[in-house]
């Protein structure tokens, strides 16, 4: 078995258009073996000034995408920086995970700052 809560993250900045295409943030995870577990813990620091306009998705190795976050209208405050729990128990553990984040609502503007994955 391997020890719990094995934790990878990836700290680069990765600026989030206004109304734009999404982007990603990429974490290779290696050395984890058999699947992802049914409480796969994703945390996030997005930093932005009306989160509302986010929708966010964890996307697995296989391109699988979990739904993290859906977008708000009257969602004004600031920051999402929280952890979800996934269950992807379906999932290869190993491989490129990646944080999918697209602002869809115009005028304010963000960043991811860093994301993390514990196994
Ligand atoms: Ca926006
Ligand atoms: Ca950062």
């Amino acid at each position: 078995m391997d020890p719990p809560g094995k934790t990878f993250e990836n700290t680069n900045d990765v600026a989030i258009p206004d109304k734009g295409a999404a982007v990603f943030s990429d974490i290779a995870v290696t050395g984890v073996s058999g699947n992802a577990p049914a409480t796969l813990k994703v945390g996030v620091d997005i930093k932005h000034t009306w989160r509302g306009d986010l929708t966010i998705d964890l996307v697995a190795p296989d391109n699988s995408l979990y739904r993290l976050k859906n977008s708000s209208g009257s969602d004004s405050a600031d920051n999402v920086i929280t952890t979800y729990t996934v269950n992807a128990s379906s999932e290869v553990a190993n491989g490129t995970w990646r944080l999918k984040v697209q602002d869809v609502a115009s005028a304010d503007t963000g960043k991811i700052d860093s994301w993390k994955v514990t196994f």
